[in-house]
């Protein structure tokens, strides 16, 4: 079912549908167990590239690097033993390298974490760097939240009691977790990590939504996370899919809403993100598409991509301008990310 174009195919074929943790018909949901990522630089090049995961059984990882105008290739393997079953995939540079590596985080009772250090051409053997982070539901994500140049790994555990769980990256593996915050994120809140004051250690934000909609922000002071403060009180309502990025280049992460259709940014001053959201695009990502940021042309400033999956897997780019997204006329990609594979930079919420 997923091979529309037959000459695609050595892509990225699904191994057993049935495993996948996100199903196809809704890959968006206003609820519970989503999860967040944004793009990585795999071969360290200065542009973004994009990853999909077949995860299942198969536990594979294809790349397509940008080119800074397209992806190239057809879905080169990266590695065919990562995020298997219904891990949750994430990207970023655990060794420093300059190079983008993968994370996945198994969750539940057996709350591993595995990396898979990227050469620039590949994914190396997949390494467990923690055993017992993000345990049952936490939500995942991945930042450099002590600004040595690692990427570290976060986990929300949100409800009625909203803790913020951190673990540093030695380069070769993380540390036992330990709490930075003891009330953030609660209820179904939705979770991000950016840096959000341009700082170089990464904060924390989160979304209301719903009928509230603030975004709240705890700055990180390098070993801990501050108090909640509220920077937006009206941003991402009702279902939207929120994101964080620095989308017009001045090195504080701002924020995007996927609002199936349009694109709204607030822009962060460093101190809160602009009062009135901005609408930056019309028409992106609609109805099942999965959205996405990255700095896909290494302009400095964030992009969005969109991945329609299922059978036809096209990919689009649409560039920031600093103060607007423009979609590009031709796709990015012809067949990537098939199916219900998971891309990243994608959107799960
Ligand atoms: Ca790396
Ligand atoms: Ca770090
Ligand atoms: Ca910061
Ligand atoms: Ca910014």
């Amino acid at each position: 079912m997923a091979v529309a174009h037959a000459a695609y195919v050595v892509g990225p074929v699904p191994d057993d549908p049935s495993k996948r943790g996100v199903p196809a018909g809704r890959p968006l949901s206003a609820s519970a167990d989503g999860f967040g990522g944004r793009a990585g630089d795999f071969d360290g090049d200065g542009r973004d590239d994009v990853a999909s995961f077949t995860r299942g059984k198969g536990g594979d990882v294809y790349v397509a690097r940008s080119t800074g105008t397209r992806f190239d290739g057809i879905g080169d393997l990266w590695s065919d033993e990562f995020a298997f079953w219904s891990q949750t995939p994430l990207a970023g540079d655990f060794d420093g390298d300059g190079r983008s590596d993968v994370a996945a985080f198994a969750r539940g009772g057996k709350p591993t974490v595995s990396v898979a250090l990227s050469t620039g051409r590949s994914f190396g053997p997949t390494t467990v760097w923690a055993t017992s982070f993000a345990p049952d539901t936490d939500i995942p994500a991945v930042g450099d939240v002590n600004g040595d140049g690692k990427d570290d790994v976060v986990a929300f555990r949100r409800g009625s009691t909203p803790t913020v769980s951190v673990a540093l990256s030695t380069g070769r593996s993380f540390r036992a977790a330990t709490a930075w915050h003891r009330w953030f994120a609660p209820g179904t809140s939705i979770p991000a990590v950016g840096d959000v004051n341009g700082d170089r250690r990464a904060d924390l934000v989160a979304f209301a939504r719903g009928r509230s909609a603030s975004v709240w922000v705890a700055l990180s002071t390098g070993s801990a996370f501050r108090g909640a403060t509220r920077w937006n009180a009206w941003f991402a309502e009702n279902g939207a899919s929120p994101a964080v990025g620095d989308v017009n280049g001045d090195r504080r992460a701002d924020v995007v809403a996927f609002r199936r259709g349009e694109v709204t940014v607030a822009l962060s001053t460093g101190r809160s993100f602009t009062r009135t959201a901005a609408p930056w695009l019309r028409s992106w990502a609609e109805g099942e598409a999965v959205p996405g940021v990255g700095d896909f042309d290494g302009d400095g400033r964030d992009d969005v991509a969109a991945f329609t999956r299922g059978g036809l897997a096209d990919v689009y780019v649409a560039r920031s301008t600093g103060s607007a997204f423009v979609a590009s006329a031709e796709r990015w990609h012809e067949y990537f990310a098939a199916a219900t594979e998971i891309p990243q930079p994608g959107v799960f919420w």
